[in-house]
């Protein structure tokens, strides 16, 4: 049996009654692996640069193995950039490569930098208009029920390649399950850490790092995805919510 362990920490107050997200976490592991992880979950949290936590959500909950679906990890590229701006202009042009309209990505981008705070979730962005699309307001869609197959492995093979630490190592799990939704045409994200001050395009054609979207020591951060227009909203939800994903790790080319 595997479970799906999934971490949220607050600030002030739990998310729904208005708390400011801290820190999230999603992970898919054996039973005895829940103790040592759940104890490293809540220890991340409390130690998370955003802030201290008053609140945390640890949630265990069996997944069934038959539901699990498998994904090949997204090819990653970095693209070096001088600056915030020429980083955020370069991951314009990978939006548009990857079909999202101008408006759309310069409308998406806007929400971004117009959040008071970090979301606990994603915002579905239409990727033709711009229009926001979840009807879900500051929460946001949580991707959730997603893992490597190898933790390990995986973490030796992105070392390998010059990918450290763990902001990457989620943050391309996260993508490589949403690029494979259907629907979905691109995701751009930045993240919410203040110390951290990279991030990403990723569509179904890779996994594009910008080391420079946003300026250091700013807590406003998250991710869009922008959607095709004839998607079925709630049937993308469905999917990015619960649909329990392996990532597989990439073989040694050896
Ligand atoms: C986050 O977890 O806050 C987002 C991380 C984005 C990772 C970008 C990268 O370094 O590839
Ligand atoms: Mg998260
Ligand atoms: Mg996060
Ligand atoms: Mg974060």
């Amino acid at each position: 049996m595997i479970y799906s362990v999934r971490m949220r920490a607050a600030q002030g107050a739990a998310h729904e009654d208005g708390g400011r997200h801290i820190s999230g976490a999603e992970r898919l592991v054996s039973r005895d692996q829940i103790g040592a992880l759940t104890q490293s979950m809540v220890e991340r949290a409390f130690s998370h640069s955003r802030g201290q936590t008053d609140f945390i959500n640890i949630t265990v909950e069996a997944v069934a193995t038959e539901n699990i679906r498998r994904l090949e990890l997204l090819p990653m590229t970095t693209v070096a950039a001088a600056d915030v701006s020429a980083g955020r202009a370069a991951a314009k042009a990978a939006l548009a490569a990857a079909g999202v309209k101008s408006p759309a990505a310069d409308a998406g981008m806007e929400r971004l930098l117009a959040l008071k705070d970090s979301m606990r979730g994603a915002m579905l962005i239409c990727g033709v208009t711009g229009q926001r699309l979840d009807g879900t307001d500051g929460r946001g869609i949580r991707v959730s029920r997603m893992d490597i197959d190898d933790q390990n492995r995986f973490a030796a093979w992105l070392e390998k390649r010059g990918f450290t630490g763990i902001h990457i190592r989620e943050a391309v799990v996260l993508a490589t399950k949403v690029a494979a939704a259907s629907g979905v045409i691109a995701e751009l994200c930045w993240s919410d850490d203040p110390e951290y001050t990279a991030g990403y395009v990723a569509s179904a054609s890779g996994y594009m790092r910008f080391p420079q979207l946003k300026p250091y020591g700013v807590m406003q951060g998250g991710r869009l995805f922008f959607i095709r227009p004839e998607t079925n909203i709630t049937e993308l939800m469905h999917y990015l919510e619960t649909q329990p994903v392996l990532v597989v790790t990439p073989e040694e080319a050896e």
